[in-house]
């Protein structure tokens, strides 16, 4: 019988693998299932659980978190420090003030903010939200300024298809090209049956939160089967190849350092 055909008594669980998992940490990449994250906490941040996926302790060179607001709760005053940070809606409505002013960010909404820039997050409302907050140390070169701060929603962003693969688009959510910026938050969703034409590697390492559908990953050797909710990190050369399964789209959301020379 399969494991969800059974209905345990309140306070037990069904049987199943529970010392196998898809979670996988390697030198150069790792996969983290969401219900696998343990629970953190922070002192500048009130009734919120911190899930952490990617820190410097795992090989990243970026740390990337869930946040889980409760009502009431997100940050207890505001902060600043040298880190860039990238926030993006998961569910519920979140609020966030940067310069005097407040925004409210739906789901799919998003912001970029440069460092040392002031900001409160907060959850004005009377139902739980999940932001992600991904942050770096920002990578300044010559003759450029750092960017100011976006605050926007997926809905704003173009959809458009680099390599003319049928089925592939991308959503750039901050400015592609612009070298002022040292990271890409892209979108990258795959109608069922489009994968990579090649499989990729490179330099730059990724961060990835899969926002729908479920697919086949290969990273280095091995293939992973993932899904939605589930985090993936990338380190630089990892090779990677996706290839979208089941019969929806498949879409996830995409760290990727850019824009900046290799260092000595
Ligand atoms: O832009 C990228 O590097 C992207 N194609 N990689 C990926 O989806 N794993
Ligand atoms: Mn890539």
């Amino acid at each position: 019988m399969h494991p969800r055909d059974f209905t345990p008594r309140p306070g037990r669980l069904p049987p199943g693998a529970y010392g196998h998992n898809r979670g996988v940490v390697k030198r150069n990449y790792a996969i983290m299932p969401p219900e696998g994250i343990m629970d953190s906490y922070l002192p500048t941040l009130e009734k919120t659980i911190v899930r952490f996926q990617a820190a410097p302790a795992l090989g990243a060179r970026f740390a990337q978190a869930v946040l889980e607001i409760s009502p009431g709760g997100g940050t207890i005053k505001p902060v600043s420090d040298d880190l860039e940070r990238f926030f993006y809606v998961l569910g519920g409505t979140a609020s966030l003030t940067v310069g005097g002013r407040t925004e409210t960010l739906q789901p799919e909404g998003y912001a970029f903010l440069p460092p040392r820039t002031a900001y409160a997050l907060r959850n004005e409302t009377g139902d739980p939200i999940r932001v992600l907050e991904f942050k770096k140390p920002y990578q300044m070169v010559d003759d450029f300024s750092a960017p100011e701060p976006i605050v926007s929603h997926r809905s704003a962003v173009e959809k458009v298809n680099h390599n003319g693969t049928e089925g592939r688009t991308w959503e750039h959510l901050l400015p592609y090209g612009d070298m002022r910026f040292d990271i890409e938050f892209n979108i990258l969703s795959f109608a069922p049956g489009a994968y990579f034409p090649d499989v990729e590697t490179h330099v730059n390492e990724h961060g990835l939160v899969m926002l729908e559908g479920q697919g086949m990953y290969l990273l280095g050797e091995d293939w992973h089967e993932v899904w939605q909710d589930d985090f993936i990190w990338m380190g630089p050369y990892c090779p990677q190849l996706f290839y979208p399964t089941g019969w929806g789209p498949s879409a996830y959301l995409l760290y990727k350092d850019v824009n900046r020379d290799v260092v000595f």
